[in-house]
């Protein structure tokens, strides 16, 4: 049996929860407050440390096996073409890495955006599940965050540039990444977007706990694990999320939340994408990010009250199933 500091097992639960770099920042200077409510979480674990979020089924679904990314894209070509919104074969037909893993949180936004990419390109990849506790997955890596990709042996890091490289890859002949435009709104993702989600999922101790328990539950906990890492977790993400607040200067949350999206609507400009008639990087990075807070709470208001649920439902179709496999 080995004991548990029930502190750092909170603590690492948040880091693996949704926009982490500001979360963790945040509760490494908590207040007195928060200190003794996770200072009460000692317990002694069982003798499997597991990872804190399982490579099990993930909330979007995993597709099948699928080994020949760019030369069979509709692999169900009778109910795809029937929507008009169906991924085309966006796979190159040069790039074909033989082995590409994703080391991730399943709630990283950041890790979503990547994992969204790769769906969208077909690229089959497998998913190494990071315990936020001790890393011990990426222990090999210089690098202390996720996403991690490692393409056929090769690391890759940070989730603007793995997007960057793998696209280059896939396009050798494109000219330009992407236009000012598409890459402003990338820059808005990750400076803007992603800081509105942890204030609106962790709202009221009701959402934090549904949040917490979408955290633990797709991770790989044991039962007194994720008893403490859910409800330990919850009731401290519930305060950092007004610190979160304050910090990005947010009054209302939902609101925030609301005009990021309805912003992001207005720049469709009545397209049916960013990219006009297929999604380009843009598309694919707010659909990651948004793409595991969707049913949650705050992802049900926001497709309630805001204009975005049309082209989310046309990323859904465009986005199709997960590429991953099993490791
Ligand atoms: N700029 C990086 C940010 C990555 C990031 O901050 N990842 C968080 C998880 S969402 C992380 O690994 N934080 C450190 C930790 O958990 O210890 C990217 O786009 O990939």
């Amino acid at each position: 049996m080995r004991r548990v500091n029930g502190v750092a097992l909170i603590s690492r639960a948040i880091s693996a929860g949704f926009g982490a770099t500001t979360i963790s920042g945040t509760v490494a200077s908590s207040s007195a407050t928060q200190h003794r409510l996770l200072q009460a979480g000692t317990f002694s674990s069982c003798s499997r440390s597991g990872t804190l979020w399982c490579s099990g089924r993930s909330s979007d679904g995993i597709g099948q096996s699928n080994p020949s990314a760019g030369t069979v894209c509709f692999s169900n070509a009778a109910s795809l073409a029937q929507d008009t919104h169906a991924k085309e074969c966006q796979s190159s037909d040069k790039f074909h890495p033989k082995d590409v893993v994703l080391y991730q949180y399943e709630a990283c936004p950041f890790c979503n955006k990547v994992k969204a990419f790769l769906d969208y390109y077909d690229l089959p990849y497998k998913i190494v599940e990071v315990n936020p506790m001790n890393k011990k997955e990426i222990k090999w890596s210089d690098y202390k965050k996720v996403p991690i990709l490692k393409v056929d042996g090769v690391q890759m890091v940070d989730s603007s540039d793995i997007i960057d490289t793998l696209y280059k890859r896939i396009n050798p002949e494109s000219p330009t990444l992407d236009s000012e435009e598409e890459k402003k709104w990338r820059r808005w993702v990750d400076d803007h977007l992603v800081h509105v989600l942890s204030p609106n999922i962790y709202r009221t101790v009701s959402e934090a706990l549904e949040s917490f328990d979408y955290i633990t539950t797709h991770g790989n906990f044991s039962f007194s694990e994720r008893i403490v890492a859910k409800y330990g977790g919850a009731a401290a993400m519930y305060f950092v999320s007004k610190k979160l607040k304050k910090r990005h200067n947010i009054t209302d949350e939902r609101a925030a939340l609301y005009e990021a999206v309805e912003t992001w609507v207005d720049a469709l400009k009545g397209r049916h994408f960013h990219g006009d008639s297929n999604p380009n990087l843009a598309d694919i990075s707010v659909f990651g990010v948004l793409r595991p807070i969707r049913h949650l709470q705050s992802g049900r208001d926001m497709v309630e009250n805001t204009r975005i649920g049309e082209w989310y439902s046309r990323m859904e179709s465009a986005v199709g199933k997960s590429s991953r496999i099993q490791a």
